[in-house]
């Protein structure tokens, strides 16, 4: 990086960087911790005696699907994520509709994969303790293991959330687009109660997993209708994207993070901060003071407190518009309510 950015950086530490250097208090024992204080609350212990083992038995089954699959992770990630963007972490992003109206039918989902994990950790669930945990819990469970399991960062899951009732395909529509600008991201977020560091940390998911051709033609192809790509862009990274994706080629899968997608580790942050970020809802990140001064910290000043802001915007995410209480139900099987 040029001086005058070092120089500008080091001010800039100066000033706010201490703020950012957290250490996150590990004590299991204070559930307050976990509550962002949004709408109800959720416990470490919630179905103690009700149900025994819930943690070890979606951990049992999540880690048997993913050591199978290890791509899995990213996967649930993302659904644990949509989830919680549409009508709240409340498991709707699991119902099928016979008329594939149901969120999961929405444009944003016909990629999801993973259900079948949810399934099988839940229906572990019912023989052990039948009608007592919500798959909304389970969801939230298995991509936490999930992704724990390819070595990426744990966080607490306190658990006590209801399954909801209702899935439509046109709410989907409140899930954040790839073309989106770094204003319109942070709105997207801030509908949700969560900020502007919360969009930077959870953007960094992009570290693992794949999208498709089909969302970044346009972008490397033909950006503003003349046959050029988006001048935020890398060349030699468009280049790379270029041969990976030929113009009509809207199936093949792309990397997200362009040198290690398998891995949970900070480089989608140096991606970013190359100019290698895949989406311009990645690249608008740089436009931002906020969340261009966070891509500096991971990229350049190697803080490494990704894993732990990680942790504590999992945690935050996990109580977007929860249903508690005696809302909703707990459904008997992910894909469809009782
Ligand atoms: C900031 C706004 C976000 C936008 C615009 C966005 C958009 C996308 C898109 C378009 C894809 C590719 C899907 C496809 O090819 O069909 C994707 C993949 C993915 N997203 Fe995001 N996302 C955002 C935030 C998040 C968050 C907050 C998480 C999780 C905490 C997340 C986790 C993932 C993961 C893990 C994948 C890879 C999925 C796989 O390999 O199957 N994303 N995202
Ligand atoms: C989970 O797996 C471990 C190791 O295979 C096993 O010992 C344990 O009994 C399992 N727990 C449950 C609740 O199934
Ligand atoms: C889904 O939401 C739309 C828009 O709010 C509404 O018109 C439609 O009736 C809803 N569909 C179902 C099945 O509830
Ligand atoms: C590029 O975009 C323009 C304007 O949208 C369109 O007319 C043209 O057909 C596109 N070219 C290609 C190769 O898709
Ligand atoms: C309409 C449609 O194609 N829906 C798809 C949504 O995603 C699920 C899971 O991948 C598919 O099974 C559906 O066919």
């Amino acid at each position: 990086m040029a001086l005058k950015n070092v120089l500008a950086l080091v001010v800039l530490l100066g000033v706010v960087g201490v703020s950012f250097v957290k250490a996150y208090d590990n004590s299991e024992s204070n559930p307050e911790r976990y509550n962002p204080g949004t709408t109800g609350n959720l416990y470490n212990d919630y179905y103690g005696n009700k149900c025994t083992n819930v943690e070890e038995i979606v951990r049992n089954v999540t880690y048997q699907y993913v050591s199978a699959n290890p791509t899995l992770a990213a996967a649930l990630l993302r659904m644990h994520f949509h989830d919680c963007f549409v009508r709240g972490c409340d498991g709707s992003v699991l119902i099928k509709s016979p008329n594939n109206d149901a969120e999961r039918d929405a444009v944003p989902n016909l990629t999801l994969r993973g259900y079948e994990v949810v399934e099988a950790a839940k229906a572990a669930l019912e023989i052990a303790c039948p009608g007592v945990v919500s798959c909304a819990d389970v969801l939230a469970l298995v991509a936490r293991d999930a992704v724990f399991y390819i070595d990426g960062p744990w966080w607490p899951v306190p658990l006590g959330r209801r399954d909801g009732r209702i899935s439509n395909i046109s709410d989907a529509n409140s899930l954040p687009s790839p073309f989106a600008n770094v204003e319109t991201l942070k709105k997207n977020f801030a509908d949700k109660g969560l900020n502007t560091k919360d969009l930077v940390v959870l953007s960094g998911a992009h570290t693992i997993g794949v999208s498709s051709c089909a969302l970044i033609n346009r972008r490397i192809y033909n950006f503003t209708g003349k046959g050029d790509f988006d001048p935020a862009m890398d060349p030699n990274y468009v280049k790379i994207l270029k041969e990976r994706c030929p113009p009509t080629d809207f199936t093949t899968s792309v990397d997200m993070d362009p040198t290690s997608a398998d891995k949970f580790d900070s480089h989608y942050f140096d991606a970013v901060y190359q100019n290698k970020g895949l989406f311009i809802s990645d690249s608008t990140l740089l436009k931002d003071s906020y969340t261009k001064f966070y891509i500096l910290q991971q990229a350049v000043l190697n803080l490494n407190t990704f894993n732990d802001d990680f942790l504590d915007s999992m945690v935050k995410l996990g109580f977007v518009g929860i249903l508690t209480g005696d809302q909703g139900e707990i459904r008997n099987k992910c894909d469809r309510i009782n």
